[in-house]
């Protein structure tokens, strides 16, 4: 299976969908939750839902800017919502009319326009499909205010699966060229024997297409992390966590809380150090307009990757010191280098306890930097100590050549001197 997922470690999350253009408001009242559910917090029949596809302009939509923007801010994909739990398609299907393509004044099929765009920006193309959750279908989980109890049965479920999923499916992954993954959620209902039928489903229609951890009963290609969860520990294998750059996936007009650049590279820098992707969520309004806000933080981001994208890019966790978090920020791994992610300096020498290897080369992108290392035979590791430049903004990465392959004492008492 492909081992461009590891080496990406870095993606884009897009909710869009007919919930961006209330943006979390309805009849005047804020959702206080994530605004991609508003159907359902607030028990929207179908009937009154549906009319918003009406008002679906999509006006601003630009595939272009969008990958572009993803590729500009060090990301190697993106995940784009196909079907989220309010059941509308945001592609064209023949399943029926309730679609971007059909029922709305956009008109078009935005996954024709963003298929190519990522391709040509050099990023590799997700869907995300809600399998389970749907909230316009009789059968499927979650709509308890237009549909009886007694509709949501094991053969009803198997009955949305068939007519609506494998068939919506089977046009996404043969009508938008090579798909990476297939981002699938919240399994509720699903069963062992239906979680494993549909990553094969997509395994025969493209073989090389990742399924997400969130297929249902481990079953998936991967790991998928909770929501805004932060990761611990070595997987072991491939694992993915997703955050929001505000509190919500998708658009909310009144949510203007934005985590900072620094923030999210905080975040980006602990998950590689875990050896776990980041994937990071975009919510586009109702015009397909990335909020500005988003694309600060995209800018920030891609600014740092820009100069120390090789301390994220197919690295992993040093083991034996995954998961440590250390006051000045993270470490990541590539062949005979470490890379120190540096967030905060100190006031005296920087000093990093633990390593068996010798040092040959400290380094920043702009010339070398002077260190010292001492070993401590008892300890059977090396003191390391150096001063850290002040000169340039933080944060940066630090890049140690070693004699060979990181050699980590994992009985290091303190990984650093703080
Ligand atoms: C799900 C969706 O309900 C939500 O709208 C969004 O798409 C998000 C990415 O995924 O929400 C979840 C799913 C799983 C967990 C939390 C929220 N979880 O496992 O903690």
């Amino acid at each position: 299976m492909e081992d461009w997922f590891d080496k990406a470690r870095f993606g884009m999350f897009v909710h869009w969908g007919l919930y961006a253009l209330p943006g979390g408001v309805w009849q005047g009242m804020d959702i206080p939750w994530v605004s991609e559910w508003l159907m359902r917090k607030f028990k929207i029949p179908i009937i009154q839902y549906e009319k918003l596809a009406a008002r679906f302009k999509a006006e601003k939509f630009n595939a272009g800017h969008w990958a572009e923007t993803a590729a500009e801010a060090g990301m190697k994909y993106m995940v784009v919502t196909a079907k989220h739990h309010d059941g509308f398609s945001m592609f064209k299907t023949a399943y029926d009319h309730y679609n971007i393509a059909d029922a709305t004044p956009f008109g078009k099929d935005p996954m024709l326009e963003l298929a190519p765009a990522c391709r040509r920006a050099g990023i590799r193309l997700g869907f995300y499909y809600s399998q389970d959750q749907d909230w316009h279908e009789k059968g499927a989980t979650g709509n308890t205010w237009d549909f009886r109890a007694e509709d949501q049965n094991p053969a009803a479920f198997q009955a949305y699966l068939d007519r609506k999923v494998k068939p919506q499916l089977r046009e996404l992954l043969t009508n938008y060229g090579e798909v990476s993954i297939i981002w699938f959620d919240t399994p509720h209902q699903i069963t062992e024997e239906q979680s494993a039928g549909l990553k094969d489903y997509v395994h025969e229609l493209q073989p090389q297409c990742l399924v997400s951890g969130r297929v249902g009963n481990g079953k998936g290609d991967y790991e998928s992390l909770g929501d805004n969860q932060l990761p611990a520990g070595l997987p072991g294998h491939r694992r993915e966590g997703l955050g929001t750059m505000n509190e919500s996936w998708g658009y909310k007009s009144t949510d203007t809380h934005y985590r900072t650049g620094e923030e999210i590279l905080r975040i980006l820098c602990r998950m590689a150090a875990c050896d776990t992707n980041y994937l990071l969520n975009v919510g586009p309004d109702g015009s397909g307009r990335f909020p500005p806000q988003a694309t600060e933080i995209l800018h920030t981001v891609g600014q740092f990757l820009a100069r120390y994208g090789e301390a994220l890019y197919g690295t992993h966790a040093l083991d034996g010191c995954q998961g440590c978090q250390f006051p000045w920020g993270n470490l990541t791994v590539k062949g005979n280098r470490i890379y120190f992610w540096i967030f905060r300096i100190f006031p005296g020498p920087f000093r990093f306890y633990g390593l068996r290897n010798r040092v040959r080369r400290i380094s920043l992108p702009d010339g070398e930097i002077p260190f010292s290392e001492h070993h401590v035979p008892e300890m059977d590791y090396h003191k390391l100590s150096l001063n850290l430049p002040e000169r340039i903004p933080l944060p940066y990465a630090v890049t140690l050549e070693l004699d060979g392959e990181p050699d980590y004492n994992r009985n290091t008492y303190s990984a650093a001197d703080f």
